[in-house]
């Protein structure tokens, strides 16, 4: 099994434990990180109303992140922990496939111990604690959607035996990181991929490049997508119920096998039976080729 990330250790670094866990220690953030997170919390709130899906406006009151300074796990857990048994913890970076979804399955969500720097503003590489506590957590507090990562690891741990880690790392990038939902007043994000980029937040919903389809897991599972730019497709679920329901109800086994047989679907392509809500001219991408 060959991880999408080519810089992560197949062990724990010194100091982690078995599980890739490390300790919070929160006191030896500097002032200058905590800085830098209300720096992006102020930048990224302020686009929020009218954006962010109502499940993930809720969570950002529930947990109170609007507390400054980087969230004290201490604290953060024991709201999270109210709300949907999730709570946070500690891992120096990206850990392997089979340790992220063992996390998951149990209710415990990994964040990167680090917080970029002023030079990485607006881009970086690996999951700092603003995109994984700002962008991952708030969502964590719905009942459904805490179900829904559950489901998630656990269909992620039997994929490592089908070899469908590539089907399901698309599920994951389509809804969790760059899902969008359409609500009464109009379409929403509540992929953290989306909701912790000030760029990417206001693309995924004004611009009139990217194409916005109706979720379809199988389709979803098939579609290519890119990890350096905005997304050339964004996939809309009717409701968090809705994403929920089609996970724990699909038996992926066999839609593994049948996804395998079919050629991928390259990233901006428009199918058939597609439900598109907007058809994107792909200006934004044309231009960067
Ligand atoms: N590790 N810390 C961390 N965060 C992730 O989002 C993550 C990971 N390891 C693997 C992984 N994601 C992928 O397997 C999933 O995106 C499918
Ligand atoms: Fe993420």
């Amino acid at each position: 099994m060959e991880s999408q990330f080519t810089h992560v250790h197949d062990t724990p670094p010194p100091g982690a434990a078995a599980d890739w866990t490390i300790s919070q220690d929160w006191d030896a953030f500097t002032a200058d990180e905590h800085a830098m997170w209300d720096r992006l919390f102020a930048r990224q709130s302020e686009m929020l109303p009218g954006r962010a899906a109502d499940a993930f406006l809720r969570g950002i009151d529930v947990l109170k992140l609007e507390k400054p300074g980087i969230p004290d796990y201490r604290e953060l857990n024991a709201r999270l922990m109210a709300a949907t048994g999730w709570q946070v913890v500690a891992v120096p970076g990206l850990v392997p496939d089979d340790v992220f979804f063992d996390h998951l399955a149990n209710r415990r969500f990994p964040a990167g111990n680090f917080i970029r720097t002023p030079q990485q503003l607006d881009y970086l590489q690996e999951p700092d604690v603003f995109h994984d506590v700002f962008g991952h957590v708030p969502m964590l507090a719905d009942p459904i959607f805490a179900d829904y990562m559950v489901a998630y690891g656990e269909g992620g741990l039997r994929s490592l035996q089908f070899d469908a880690l590539k089907q399901l790392a698309r599920l994951y990038w389509y809804t969790v990181e760059f899902g969008l939902i359409r609500e009464s007043g109009g379409l929403r994000i509540y992929g953290a991929g989306i909701v912790s980029s000030y760029a990417e937040s206001v693309f995924a919903l004004d611009s009139d490049s990217p194409n916005r389809i109706g979720f379809d897991l199988a389709r979803v599972m098939r579609t290519d997508y890119r990890i350096d730019d905005f997304q050339q497709n964004y996939f809309v679920i009717d409701s968090l119920d809705q994403l929920l329901e089609t996970t724990v109800n699909t038996d992926f086994a066999p839609l593994y096998a049948a996804n395998a047989a079919l050629p991928p679907i390259p990233i901006a392509d428009i199918l058939p039976d597609d439900s598109v809500i907007t058809r994107g001219t792909q200006d934004y991408a044309a231009a960067k080729a």
